[in-house]
């Protein structure tokens, strides 16, 4: 491994420990090394006892990739110090600029790995939750290029799961609102993830085994925000409720 992505590892990993924003990659990273900045920034974590528990996906909806400007679908990967309890309370100081979307969450029972279809991605979903994730970019004002949000881990940050469902009930096209203090701020639809949120885990099962990892029985996968991301601030209550799955809320504390 060459010292720069180790470099550009622990300056990310720093960042994202002291919760203190940093400028945007001034080194020019292909897609791959980006995904070799964000594993070996992992190791980091992995040495303060974190442990891997998923992963998750980004820009898997039109609105997320314009928010962002960005148009290609990446990958980070989820700890268990990032998951906050549903209905628990989160601080802040643990953030740069946090921002809250509403996902999907998928719990696999068997491994995908490479190319697989959607009906062997389904086949492989132990249960479906509804869910929150806080993204909190590691630069400042949020800007980056694909592979500088890549290397920063794809902005993982935390992440809340509401009830699990048996898999045969159909997330395909379920509404979703976002509310933040009880006011709807976001209105979506699970199809505005690639038509169907499944085909997040067939997108997941390609794009890790194209960047040196896989996914196990067990692990967790967030299909990707179908809405905008909205700013998180102290004091707010998130609450995200989707149709048939139910709710996944959580408190912003100082
Ligand atoms: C990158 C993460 C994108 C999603 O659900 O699309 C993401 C970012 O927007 O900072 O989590
Ligand atoms: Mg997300």
């Amino acid at each position: 491994m060459s010292d720069a992505i180790a470099a550009i590892a622990e300056r990310l990993d720093h960042a994202a420990y002291t919760a203190m924003a940093v400028p945007q990659l001034s080194e020019p990273l292909d897609i791959a090394a980006a995904y070799a900045v964000q594993a070996r920034s992992m190791q980091h974590r992995y040495a303060r006892g974190e442990r891997v528990v998923g992963i998750k996906l980004g820009f898997t909806s039109r609105a997320k990739m314009v928010q962002m400007g960005v148009d290609e679908m990446i990958w980070g990967r989820l700890t268990e110090a990032m998951l906050i309890e549903d209905g628990g309370a989160v601080s802040a100081s643990r953030f740069i600029h946090p921002r809250v979307e509403p996902e999907i969450a998928y719990l696999l029972k068997r491994p995908l790995m490479g190319a697989v279809s959607l009906v062997e991605a389904m086949a492989a979903v132990e249960a479906v939750a509804p869910a929150l994730e806080i993204i909190d970019s590691r630069y400042a004002d949020f800007r980056f290029s694909l592979t500088d949000v890549v290397a920063d881990n794809s902005s993982s940050t935390g992440f809340t799961i509401g009830p699990w469902h048996r898999p045969d009930l159909d997330a395909g096209n379920l509404g979703i609102i976002l509310e933040l203090d009880g006011r709807a701020v976001q209105l979506g639809s699970s199809a505005a993830i690639l038509g169907h949120p499944a085909r997040s885990l067939v997108a997941a099962a390609r794009l890790t085994a194209t960047h040196g990892h896989s996914l196990s029985a067990g692990d967790i996968v967030l299909a990707g925000a179908a809405t905008a991301a909205v700013e998180l601030a102290v004091g707010n209550h998130v609450r995200v409720r989707v149709q048939t799955l139910g709710n996944a809320e959580f408190s912003c504390v100082e």
